[in-house]
């Protein structure tokens, strides 16, 4: 029977199908495209508001700019913060809630009632206009009509009209490249800029912040300039073959070389660093601190960084040390954090293997940070005044509030002794050599070095220095062990006498506590060095910056520096210890060894063994200056 009744099922199933056919509903037919011209999604459920709008600058070019507004906001400030790394990633697009969508620094702000504005700099990602790198101010290295002083003033301009929501005042913030834009802000600050945190900000390229310290190239950069000014947006760095980047570059011979066979030659910053390797006018009309101080603003600033600011250990306590000179201490405070580069705004419980009690950064932030930023924005005033400066002490792992800074101006030389030793006491006569060879430079971070390590990176200035101690060509001297505390409140200075066989070199000088072979509470640090301020010095500025001499061989010459500032105190048990090498590579280039005009474009040949040989006593007595004070100086 099934068989007989198939093909009539079968007929009348091809029969509806083709009648359906015929009558298509209107629901079915597809009308234009499925993507909708502009899709509005709904945002009853979103907690804020978030904008995204192109803010005209006054030569025309518009800068993209994302604004998070809290659901209801009325009369709230705004926290602004301009970036050269991508304002869409500082604040996502889907989150429901706005803490959630704003990157995790600043989710206290979000909780505390802020309108969060993040803005591309001109010329990166989403914003028009040329990218200069740290665009200098206009003037003779400037020649347009803009820089990041009119772009941050027509951007608060903007804003203050154009947000409702707003109560017309601004606070800038951020850290490193953001930190230097809140720098370039103060230097004509829209009136309505009522407070600023630069954290970490870069302000002097050649002194001591990323691009070189004391006239030594810090290679890391190369990385930096390739990801930063190949593109508009995220560029890449050039892949290397070798997993080491110590013999990656030792290979190389120069970063010169480096960088012209990686097609360098296209990037204009590379270009124009390469060829000023001195202090020069290009370097001195960009110095934040020199602009600062030409012209300072009474916004209420903050300055804070890192006590191992891997990256920019320089800027933020030069620039306040050079408006206080100047009598602007009343409106700038000083901060410095147990922290690496940035760390302000990431979790700080530790650094390296250094712990502390909480969180040192988020705790600061909602204690100390935010309040400082209400009292100026929100007219609310802090549970206790902000002190003048506050430093961590990481021997004691608390913060120490100052009424001023340094503890003491007085410095007192540590004598290197025969024997290793170190001692307050002069020194008789006598010298140690070592032999400084440019085939095998003493490493900054046992190889293989990788600079993409971030872990290794934030923490090398941390690691144990027992890595190098006992290398030939790294000279070590310490105290007996401490029977009383050493507490320094300041910046050391290196004050090494040395004579070598070349025309060129460097030095490079590292204060370090020695913990004492056993620590009960953590086992590890049994006996570690850790370097508590260290710097390296390029031997061809030891008489001038701008312009640099041959060194003449075999004769006794000063070699004289400030070490990064330290708040710490040596503890009984501990020792304290210097170290003396001639390079940290591949961080920094190598020296020749042979005076050169140009280090960048050094031939193989100009590279040459030499016989260093640093004195000790008499006229020679190098020393590390330390700024030691009797009682800590902080306040009670
Ligand atoms: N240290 C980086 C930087 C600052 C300023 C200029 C160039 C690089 C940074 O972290 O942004």
């Amino acid at each position: 029977m099934r068989n007989h009744l198939l093909p009539l099922l079968l007929t009348t199933a091809l029969a509806a199908n083709a009648a359906l056919a015929q009558t298509p509903d209107a629901s079915m037919i597809q009308l234009g495209s499925d993507i909708p011209a502009k899709w509005k999604a709904p945002e009853e459920a979103y907690n804020y508001v978030r904008r995204e709008v192109m803010i005209p600058m006054r030569d025309g070019v518009k800068l993209h700019t994302v604004i998070m507004v809290p659901n209801g906001a009325r009369e709230l400030p705004m926290l602004l913060e301009r970036t050269p790394y991508d304002a869409e990633g500082f604040a996502q697009k889907g989150p429901l809630n706005l803490r959630d969508a704003v990157r995790s620094a600043n989710r206290e702000w979000a909780d505390d009632g802020y309108i969060l504005v993040y803005q591309d700099i001109r010329g990166k990602y989403g914003s028009e206009g040329k990218y200069v790198m740290t665009r200098p101010p206009i003037g003779p290295l400037n020649t347009t009509k803009t820089d990041d002083t009119t772009d941050a003033w027509d951007t608060i301009e903007w804003l203050t009209k154009n947000v409702k929501e707003s109560n017309q005042r601004v606070g800038m913030i951020g850290s490193s490249y953001d930190g230097w834009t809140v720098t370039m802000a103060l230097r004509d600050p829209h009136p309505a800029l009522k407070v600023a945190a630069p954290e970490s900000p870069m302000v002097d390229g050649w002194m001591g912040d990323d691009w070189f310290h004391y006239g030594a190239f810090r290679q890391v950069n190369l990385d930096y300039f390739s990801g930063q000014t190949s593109k508009t947006g995220k560029g890449s760095t050039v892949p290397r073959p070798g997993a080491d980047d110590y013999q990656t570059f030792l290979d190389a011979g120069t970063a010169g070389n480096w960088a012209r066979q990686h097609g360098f030659d296209q990037l204009g910053f590379w270009n124009r660093l390469a060829a000023h390797p001195s202090y020069d006018a290009f370097w001195q009309l960009q110095a934040v601190d020199k602009m600062m101080t030409a012209k300072p603003s009474s916004v209420p600033t903050m300055w804070l960084q890192g006590l191992w600011d891997q990256e920019d250990m320089y800027g933020a306590i030069t620039a306040w040390e050079a408006l206080k000179a100047k009598g602007k201490a009343g409106n700038n405070h000083l901060v410095m954090g147990p922290w690496y580069h940035s760390q302000i705004n990431r979790a700080a419980e530790r650094l390296g293997p250094l712990k502390w009690n909480g969180d040192t950064a988020a705790d600061f932030r909602r204690d100390v940070l935010i309040p400082f930023f209400n009292t100026y924005l929100k007219d609310r005033k802090p549970a206790e005044p902000l002190a003048p400066v506050m430093i961590f002490n990481a021997a004691n792992k608390q913060w120490d509030k100052f009424a001023d800074w340094p503890g003491t101006t007085q410095l007192t030389p540590l004598y290197l002794q025969a024997d290793s030793g170190l001692a307050f006491q002069a020194a008789p006569a006598g010298e140690d050599s070592y032999v400084s060879d440019p085939a095998k430079p003493v490493p900054f971070l046992a190889p293989p070095v990788s600079f993409a390590d971030h872990d290794r990176w934030t923490t090398w200035l941390l690691q144990d220095q027992r890595a190098v101690a006992t290398r030939t060509d790294v000279l070590s001297y310490q105290t007996p062990v401490l029977t009383a505390p050493v507490t320094l409140q300041g910046a050391p200075m290196a004050d090494i006498f040395a004579k070598t066989t070349g025309t060129d070199g460097d030095f490079v000088v590292k204060l370090i506590d020695v913990f004492p072979p056993f620590v009960a509470e953590q086992p590890e640090m049994g006996g570690y060095q850790l370097a508590i301020s260290q710097d390296i010095f390029r031997g061809r500025y030891r008489q001038s910056f701008e312009h640099p001499t041959a060194i003449p061989a075999g004769v006794v010459q000063e070699y004289k520096f400030r070490l990064p500032t330290v708040n710490y105190v040596f503890k009984p048990g501990h020792r304290i210890m210097v170290q003396i090498q001639s390079s940290q590579f591949p961080l920094y280039d190598r020296n020749p060894q042979t005076f050169v005009p140009n280090i960048f474009f050094a031939k193989p040949q100009d590279f040459q063994k030499a016989t260093i040989s640093v004195q000790r006593g008499a006229a020679g007595a190098s020393s590390v200056l330390l700024p030691v004070v009797p009682a800590s100086t902080a306040l009670k």
